[in-house]
């Protein structure tokens, strides 16, 4: 017998004994509806299921593309299949346990699909994977494109992490045809290998995009004009590559705005330059990003001879002709490029104005437009919201999403890491995609992002909860125990700001319903009561004491650890405060004077605690970290008070 970690399955993390792998031990366990996320658009049980951990028969049908074949190879690797035979055609009765991977217009798989009763999905991204026990048991992936087949894999990729996969069919497509991140925070930018994992980790989600936009790199915004060091050409040429095997678009965004004169066909030329080295590199796909910059002036009086007075409306004018001019000139160079992308001045409120009137008006309908919900950083995203940016912006919008970043003031000492939220499931209707803009720490940002796409992927099946739990289980590796550290951690990192004073997610709600739920029994419960609660508290605290050593040797990225190192020691400090503290309620409970010195040293370790820093420079607004602010800190200072320090005769 071996333990395995189990999969996430409704909500509860366990270790189960499972037979071993390499007995065909199907018979033995009930199979059961996997749970794969992004949440495919249809999954249905049939009967029995296949044990793996034996050797098996790899079909390659004509028109898979080598290196998705090879894919499939690593992860039987991986899942401990040691003997893979090939094969080129069907047997009729497979000894073996039968893979068939391709595109659904070949003829094997066709049949292949054929004989599991399931059907090829035309949707575009979309693919077929099926699976029936009869027999040894055959295996489809069928992609209706090559990005399908690419997705079947990463959906075969989490089967794997079972020790039988269950007779099942899954149909799956994409409800938003674009779906990434937009590196398009202000602050350090990643670092490349961020970038490589972040790559790595969007081909596993299913994720199609993503837009290079740091608002740091001098040579994408105030030095536009500029061509890039051959050295940093090279680094983003490697990325180009890497975002390719992901079956990733990489788009590259360019912010002329602080310095363009829209009228001088030199700087038309200069921009068109840029884009030309980067398609040097393998990059296809482009953006103009015209965000936070000054729209009401020109920055040279030929513009005003060219467009009139400056002004709102004159702006969305030039900035049309020039958009379109690139849009042009991506069709000559390179017929099936996708559209240009931008994101206007006016991004953060779908109103009625002069200014997306004339984008209306004059904009090239291909290029897509990005917003990002109502104030910047919305509080929700609903239809009717989408319906109105629909409306004001021409077309349907590109969603982009101020969530997890956290470059802005009322975000600073904090990761976000509260579940993916307050989106509307239907948004899919009026949304051709969205990205999300994700924190400046790269690995912690993958929690929120999970869900992002997970939503964009299928937002009317996706459970933002469940989702969450799978990010946090993933991340740890699969091990239960870093699983739970992290949740400990998430609670704490779960207030989401707001531009305004009201946040739109509430801060440490698990630990909040906990004190709460102290602070109630010390003023109105019995002794029993006031006992099983100060109890609880100190389990609790443990919990928050012990989770970062879990989470620094639990999580196998070194990224998450090392960029959420201060939080991991201000979450150690904070424990430790409120282990004192339950001590002190608990010795005060019983009579005992120590209490106060228990107090005391809280109040000593609390002080520490709030004095830990971020790391110098890695986000744009520095300063303490907070952990569960506003629940954990006012708890420790008000928990002296709540009980009275007698000695018992
Ligand atoms: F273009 C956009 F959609 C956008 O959101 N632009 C920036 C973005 O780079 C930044 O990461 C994000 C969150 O801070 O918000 C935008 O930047 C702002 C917006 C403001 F209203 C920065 C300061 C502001 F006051």
């Amino acid at each position: 017998m071996t333990r395995r970690a189990n999969r996430w399955n409704g909500g509860v993390i366990a270790a189960v004994a499972f037979a071993s792998l390499s007995a065909p031990s199907a018979q033995a366990a009930t199979p059961t509806l996997p749970a794969i996320f992004p949440a495919p658009t249809t999954m249905t049980l049939g009967d029995g299921a296949i044990a793996l951990g034996r050797p098996v028969t790899l079909i390659v049908a004509p028109g898979t593309e080598p290196a998705t074949a090879a894919l499939v190879r690593t992860l039987l690797a991986k899942a401990g299949i040691r003997e893979v035979a090939t094969a080129s055609r069907l047997p009729a009765t497979p000894d073996r346990p039968t893979i068939v991977i391709g595109p659904d217009s070949a003829a094997i798989v066709r049949e292949a699909l054929a004989r599991s009763g399931a059907t090829a999905e035309d949707r575009t991204e979309g693919y077929t994977l099926t699976t029936r026990s009869t027999g040894a048991g055959l295996i489809t992936l069928a992609g209706h494109d090559a990005d399908g087949l690419f997705h079947a894999v990463q959906t075969l990729r989490q089967l794997l992490a079972r020790p039988t996969i269950p007779a099942l069919t899954i149909r799956d497509h994409p409800a938003m045809p674009i779906r990434g991140t937009i590196e398009g925070f202000y602050g350090k930018p990643w670092s490349m290998t961020d970038r490589t994992r972040h790559l790595d980790f969007l081909g596993e989600m299913k994720a199609n995009t993503y837009v290079y936009s740091p608002k740091d790199d001098p040579f994408a915004r105030d030095k536009w004009r500029e061509a890039y060091p051959a050295a940093t050409l090279s680094e983003l040429g490697t990325l180009v590559a890497r975002a390719r095997a992901n079956h990733v678009d990489f788009v590259y965004a360019i912010s002329p705005g602080p310095s363009i004169c829209f009228s001088n066909p030199a700087d038309e030329q200069a921009l068109l330059r840029k884009f030309a080295a980067l398609r040097g590199i393998g990059v296809h796909s482009f953006y103009v990003a015209l965000d936070d910059i000054e729209y009401q002036k020109w920055n040279c009086d030929a513009d005003k001879a060219a467009f009139g007075p400056s002004g709102a409306e004159a702006a969305g004018v030039a900035q049309s002709k020039l958009l379109n001019a690139v849009q042009a000139d991506l069709l000559r160079q390179d017929p099936a490029s996708r559209p240009l992308i931008m994101v206007p001045t006016e991004y953060y409120d779908a109103k009625e104005s002069p200014y997306k009137a004339a984008l209306r008006a004059h904009l090239n309908p291909r290029i897509v437009v990005q917003w990002t919900g109502t104030d910047v950083v919305p509080p929700a995203i609903s239809i009717p919201d989408a319906k109105a940016a629909t409306k004001a912006f021409g077309r349907k919008t590109l969603l982009w999403d101020n969530y997890p970043v956290n470059d802005y003031a009322s975000s600073a000492g904090r990761l976000l890491l509260a579940p993916y939220a307050k989106r509307e499931a239907g948004l899919s209707s009026e949304l051709t995609g969205i990205l999300s803009n994700p924190m400046n720490q790269e690995a912690p940002s993958r929690i929120a992002v999970t869900g992002v796409l997970a939503f964009g992927w299928n937002d009317k099946g996706y459970d933002a909860d469940r989702t969450w739990h799978y990010a946090a289980h993933d991340l740890a590796g699969n091990d239960a125990r870093a699983t739970a550290a992290l949740l400990e951690l998430f609670d704490t990192q779960h207030l989401a700001p707001t531009f305004g004073s009201q946040p739109w997610q509430e801060q440490a709600p698990k630990l909040k319903a906990l004190l709460d739920h102290v602070r109630e029994a010390l003023a109105n419960g019995d002794e029993a009561e006031r006992r099983a609660a100060i109890a609880a508290l100190g389990h609790k605290a443990d919990a928050l004491a012990d989770a970062p050593d879990t989470i620094r040797a639990g999580v196998a990225d070194p990224g998450f650890a090392e960029q959420a190192a201060p939080w991991l020691d201000a979450m150690q400090l904070w424990g430790r405060a409120l282990q004192q503290t339950a001590a002190g309620l608990d010795a005060a409970d019983r009579g005992n004077p120590a209490a106060t010195r228990y107090f005391a040293d809280a109040k000593r370790i609390a002080a520490q605690a709030a004095a830990v820093q971020t790391i110098p420079g890695a986000t744009r607004f520095g300063g303490p970290v907070k952990i569960a602010d506003g629940v954990l800190d006012t708890f420790v200072a008000d928990a002296p008070n709540l009980i009275a320090v007698t000695a018992k005769p």
